[in-house]
């Protein structure tokens, strides 16, 4: 038991090591980066697919994309105007900072102003391995459950940011946002909170205006 405690501990310490060096790499190309988490479906394709399209063309986006298989969402992320990347990790379920720094490497940074890695859709690993990103941002949905902070609090209590997409099925889905925001606001304290719904673009303005602060530095 011991032992396996000692070696989850050097894998993080030896992530952490490589995420600092993709800081690095981030900083000295003058590049903005985040990292979105969220469970299998919640909207981070849609939310980016969003993002790109209304920060062209006075901002070029990069876009990491991380999925068990396919390159759909990488794909998607290209389709509305990105540069994107696409890792498979074959079945690992979050991302790590060794995957980055590879597609860090394959990529041309020097006309890019933000980096968007999308993690693979999951509530739990993600949240344990620092990737060198600036930002971390969640987005939760409506019809995941207004239980979530509660049931899965690592994720919410290292995050800068909050989207709760999906708003527009509020009047169908069950959901106290209350009770949400109650659990959020004792995990992460005052985190900036941004409802919106990438299907009918409301609250979509909000979203960009913080974006777009973070990326001017
Ligand atoms: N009603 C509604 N549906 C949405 C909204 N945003 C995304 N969707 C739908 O939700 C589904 C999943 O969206 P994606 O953007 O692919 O979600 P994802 O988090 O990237 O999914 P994975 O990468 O597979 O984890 C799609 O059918 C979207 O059309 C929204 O605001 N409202
Ligand atoms: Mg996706």
């Amino acid at each position: 038991m011991v032992k396996n405690i000692q070696l989850i501990e050097k894998i993080l310490g030896a992530n952490d090591q490589i995420a600092a060096e993709n800081r690095v790499i981030f900083d000295q190309s003058g590049v903005t980066s985040f990292n979105f988490m969220a469970s299998p479906g919640a909207g981070k394709t849609s939310l980016i697919e969003l993002t790109v399209k209304r920060l062209l063309p006075e901002m070029k986006l990069a876009v990491i994309d991380g999925d068990i298989a396919t390159t759909i969402d990488a794909d998607r992320a290209e389709a509305a105007g990105a540069y994107a990347v696409q890792i498979n990790t074959g079945g690992d379920c979050h991302l790590d900072a060794v995957m980055i720094n590879s597609a860090l490497k394959q990529m041309d940074l020097n006309d890019i102003n933000v980096v968007i890695v999308e993690n693979v859709g999951n509530l739990v690993c993600p949240a344990s391995f620092q990737l060198g990103t600036h930002l971390s941002v969640l987005i939760a949905s409506i019809p995941e459950g207004d239980d979530k902070p509660y049931k899965y609090p690592g994720m919410y209590r290292g995050v800068n940011a909050l989207v709760i997409n999906k708003i527009d099925l509020l009047p169908y889905v069950p959901f106290d946002m209350e009770y949400f925001r109650k659990g959020v606001e004792i995990l992460n304290p005052g985190l900036v909170t941004f409802p919106l719904s990438c299907k009918t673009g409301e609250g979509m303005d909000a979203w960009i205006k913080w974006v777009t602060s973070c990326a001017v530095r």
